[in-house]
């Protein structure tokens, strides 16, 4: 550690609660919460190890000081006067970590999905919005299975990623982070997806985008994006209403921003234009769930990859607290 003077030390220290010092939770006992965070190192690594596994605790460590929640932020509020990121009446918690386990082995991976499963449903089954911190992009995967019997109906997807993730498999591994779009496509409860940002070479060959376009994926990649009216365009292919869950692949930002990611892809998103996308998201249809996956700590530079997660972390939390309220 450095001697430099950080946030936490101009403004109080190191909260002992959770990410952004919220109140800690048991993931058993979730109670009457409005969103839950949870913290997912691992679901189905490829062989090649679970890069992404100690990413919770980094977004945790990058913007947790006490009272942070309380302050105004202009990001979410301008200059209108807040109480805070949350309104009131609406509560957030840190359920801390799942027990899973960064290993590629079969019984293991099963076991890791299986745990997942499990403290999904009971999150849903209680009314919170799951707020899932990962983990590498196999974690949706089966976090999007426990929406099998949620209370909401079917759910529309909000894919927002540099890659389609529409592999069938890869290496004989069918739950890998390249194919839980494809998973994704197979589940019942799954109706619209929608996926936003794609651009350079990755995992993706022809007869995968073949597969997405003959279910009905309405993409918006990274060059329509930035057309004029781009992303209201993209938003508005989502049904309106529909509970839609937003799968953010850290990726999706571009790399000078977000330097922390194994598949690095030029020219990506900048921090306003995720904004406008979370905004957007926001007016058009409730959102019943969230992941941010693939930040990888060993790439970080100077914290800011997990700064950057910790602050989209943060507008969506404020945007979901919103919403939920104005339901009330
Ligand atoms: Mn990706």
């Amino acid at each position: 550690m450095s001697d430099t003077p950080s946030m936490s030390d101009l403004f109080g220290g190191k909260g002992s609660g959770g990410w952004l010092n919220m109140p800690r939770a048991e993931i058993n006992a979730p109670g009457d919460v409005d969103i839950a965070v949870v913290g997912i190192g691992s679901a189905t690594p490829y062989t090649a190890g679970s890069y992404c596994h100690d990413a919770p605790d980094a977004i945790r460590a990058a913007r947790s000081w006490p009272k942070i929640l309380e302050q105004h932020d202009f990001d979410l509020f301008g200059v209108e006067p807040s109480e805070g990121v949350l309104p009131a009446g609406i509560t957030a918690a840190d359920f801390g970590n799942l027990d899973v386990v960064a290993d590629s082995a079969a019984e293991v991976t099963a076991r890791n999905r299986q745990i997942i499963r499990g403290a999904m449903t009971g999150l849903l089954d209680a009314g919170a919005v799951p707020f899932v911190l990962g983990g590498d992009d196999s974690v949706p995967i089966p976090v999007l299975e426990s929406y099998c019997g949620f209370a909401g109906g079917p759910i529309s997807i909000l894919q927002i990623d540099a890659h389609i993730d529409w592999r069938d498999e890869v290496g004989g591994e069918r739950e890998g982070l390249s194919s839980n779009m494809r998973r994704a496509s197979e589940m019942a409860h799954v109706g619209k997806i929608v996926q936003l940002g794609a651009r350079g070479i990755g995992s993706a060959r022809k007869a995968d985008v073949r597969a997405a376009l003959d279910y009905g994926v309405a993409f918006h990649t990274m060059r329509h994006l930035l057309a004029p009216d781009g992303i209201a365009r993209a938003i508005a292919d989502l049904p309106e209403g529909v509970p839609v869950y937003i799968a953010l692949d850290v990726d999706s930002m571009d790399p000078v921003l977000m330097p922390a990611v194994i598949g690095a892809a030029q020219g990506g998103l900048s921090y306003w234009q995720m904004m406008q996308i979370f905004e957007a998201v926001a007016a058009r249809a409730p959102i019943c769930g969230f992941n941010m996956v693939e930040l990888m700590p060993a790439r970080d530079v100077n914290d800011q990859g997990a700064l950057m997660a910790s602050r989209l972390g943060l507008s969506m939390l404020g945007l979901i607290g919103r919403q939920r309220a104005a339901t009330r």
